[in-house]
């Protein structure tokens, strides 16, 4: 079976993609899987795209000696409020460089506190990036909902409890794993992506 490498550094996102990458004909590794000394590239790109792929590209480069035969697949994802111009965006990890998730969602909740409801509206992006030796292909995700005026429930990680999605009428972090890749982001760009895997397997 061919070996397919999830580059990311982000232990949450990798059980998601593991989770929604079921079923296809690929042994699905992760990056501590691989022996190489692997160094996550610097994301300075300006998209969603451009660091989907500069992560799949970098990765993909560092193991292509050792491993010609293993594709790489790689997600630049993050949260755009209107209100505020679209941030966090493609800044969504290191936002206003707070360390960690808690402080940066109460963050976000800091600078919308006087934003009424109806303006509260946000989405949620994923770009994901294939390299194999013949080809680069890109999905996307995108997902509209609301931010909360506080956090709600536990699940999830990053934005997850200030993310409201209206057709569950709960936020990303109130939904099971199940329910939340069924509709997130991640899971349409997941989808799309397990189409062209499963045509490349053949
Ligand atoms: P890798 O680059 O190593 O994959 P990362 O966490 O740095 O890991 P990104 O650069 O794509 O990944 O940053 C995405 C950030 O956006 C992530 O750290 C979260 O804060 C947020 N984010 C992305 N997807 C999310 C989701 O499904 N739920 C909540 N927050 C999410």
């Amino acid at each position: 079976m061919r070996r397919l490498l999830v580059a990311t550094s982000n232990p949450h996102k990798l059980r998601e993609m593991k989770q929604l990458l079921e079923g296809l004909p690929y042994d699905v590794l992760s990056l501590s899987d691989v022996d190489v000394d692997i160094l996550m590239p610097e994301e300075d790109g300006d998209t969603f795209r451009d660091n989907a792929y500069i992560k799949a590209r970098g990765v993909y480069d560092q193991i292509v000696e050792k491993y010609p035969d293993m594709w790489v697949l790689a997600d630049d994802s993050g949260m755009s409020v209107d209100v505020l111009g679209g941030a966090p965006g493609v800044h969504s990890a290191r936002y206003k460089g707070l360390s960690t998730p808690e402080e940066r969602l109460e963050e976000v909740l800091r600078e919308m506190k006087d934003v009424q409801w109806e303006n509260r509206t946000a989405h949620f992006i994923t770009v994901m990036c294939l390299i194999t030796d013949f080809a680069e292909v890109f999905t996307e995700g995108i997902v509209a909902g609301y931010i909360t005026f506080e956090p709600k429930g536990n699940s999830g990680f990053g934005y997850d409890p200030i993310f409201y999605y209206p057709p569950l009428d709960k936020t990303y972090a109130q939904m099971s794993a199940e329910e939340k890749n069924s509709i997130s982001h991640r899971g349409i760009a997941s989808r799309k992506m397990k189409v062209v895997l499963e045509k490349f397997a053949r």
